[in-house]
């Protein structure tokens, strides 16, 4: 399982849109989002720019 920390995350949407993001990249599954930690998990063997595009693209940002 990989983990990523998700900067811009404030309600229940904002989790909503980003785990429908995480699970449209092929390759990932079991996809995760913890709004309280500002945290998503994954499973499955992603480049990390992969994961940093799906994100960008809906309006947050991942933290390394
Ligand atoms: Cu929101």
């Amino acid at each position: 399982m990989a983990t990523v920390s998700i900067k811009g995350m404030s309600c229940p949407h904002c989790v909503a849109s980003t785990k429908k993001a995480l699970e449209e990249i092929p390759g990932i599954s079991n996809v995760a989002v913890n709004l309280e930690k500002g945290e998503a998990s994954y499973d499955g063997d992603v480049e990390t720019n992969t994961i940093k595009e799906a994100v960008e693209k809906i309006g947050f940002k991942t933290v390394k």
